[in-house]
């Protein structure tokens, strides 16, 4: 038995005017309960620090920054990564990065129990639009602030296993799992912010939100036989709801532990690794049924084009 401990921390909401400081303070809150029950890892979801600042339309590059983190740590997040180290517990967060030249990442870190960062995923799938949408009912402008990531979907060696990361609409899209499965991957931990509503459809039933949420990250651990650890930044921000719904999902696809409430929570599974072998040997042992003579238009098309008419 390889048994990681991990902790899914939920954040509630987080509004525009709330300091990194507020936050921190809620999330060290989350650690202690992780810590009280003797977690190897806490998990905090997508842009864990700030509201979700892409649903506001902004022009000023200076006042877009604002959202960003130009360390990690840094003085805000100091104490956590403090706090973690002393209690031996690893971290893996989400938040805006901007790099010393100058480009912009919707990122996750992993850090091992010493607070080393051993980890570092740059969201892929950026979601929405780059230019305002009157259009929409709110906006979505994932696509005007970051830059897709730059380092593809790696796995590191951490907590004893193999570990994977990645963001929020990443969970939405196979590749994402399948590349992390092709490198054995056992757990995969994510953060997301997702709108109660549909921006584009507001006839949109809001458990059909919920039943996405958990539909694609229950396939992505059956299919890839791995862990998939799947936290949210939920309830209102400045009027804007966010869906909860945060879950642990074993290598079967079953949701093992899930939130139960649109505020700050954790839930607690202890994640057997090796519950990843039987899959990984049987039904998904990529080795001996995947045939990739015939997947070539998934590297080597985007977009769909149908047969001639
Ligand atoms: N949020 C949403 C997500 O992928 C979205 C955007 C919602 C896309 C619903 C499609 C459908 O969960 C982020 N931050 O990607």
């Amino acid at each position: 038995m390889r048994t990681i401990r991990v902790a899914a921390a939920q954040m509630g909401p987080i509004q525009k005017a709330d300091s990194r400081q507020a936050v921190v303070a809620r999330m060290l809150a989350l650690l202690d309960q992780a810590i009280g029950q003797g977690c190897d890892l806490i998990v905090y979801p997508e842009l864990t620090l700030t509201t979700f600042f892409p649903r506001w339309y902004m022009t000023d590059q200076a006042e877009v920054d604002t959202w960003f983190e130009r360390a990690m740590p840094n003085e805000a997040t100091r104490p956590l990564f403090d706090k973690a180290v002393a209690h031996k517990i690893a971290l893996s967060l989400g938040y805006a990065e901007l790099t010393e030249d100058g480009h912009h990442f919707n990122t996750q870190i992993l850090t091992d129990k010493a607070g080393t960062i051993v980890g570092k995923y740059r969201k892929v799938h950026l979601p929405g639009h780059a230019e305002y949408d009157p259009e929409r009912a709110f906006q979505h402008l994932e696509k005007r602030y970051f830059e897709p990531g730059d380092l593809g979907f790696p796995v590191w060696r951490a907590l004893g296993g193999i570990i994977g990361m990645a963001v929020c609409n990443d969970r939405r899209w196979p590749e994402t799992y399948r590349v992390m499965g092709l490198q054995g991957v056992e757990m995969i931990v994510l953060g997301y912010n997702t709108p109660s509503v549909n921006s584009q459809k507001a006839e949109e039933a809001g458990d059909l939100r919920m039943f996405h949420n958990h539909l694609v990250v229950q396939a992505g651990a059956y299919q890839n036989s791995c862990w998939v650890v799947s936290v949210a930044k939920a309830g209102v921000e400045d009027g804007h709801p966010l869906i909860a719904g945060s879950a642990i999902v074993n290598p079967d696809g079953v949701i093992v532990a899930q939130a139960k409430t649109e505020g700050d929570e954790l839930i607690v599974h202890d994640c057997d690794l090796d519950a990843t072998r039987f899959g990984k040997e049987t039904i998904f042992n990529f080795a001996r049924h995947r045939r990739i003579e015939h997947y070539g238009l998934i590297t080597e098309r985007t977009g769909a084009i149908p047969p001639p008419e």
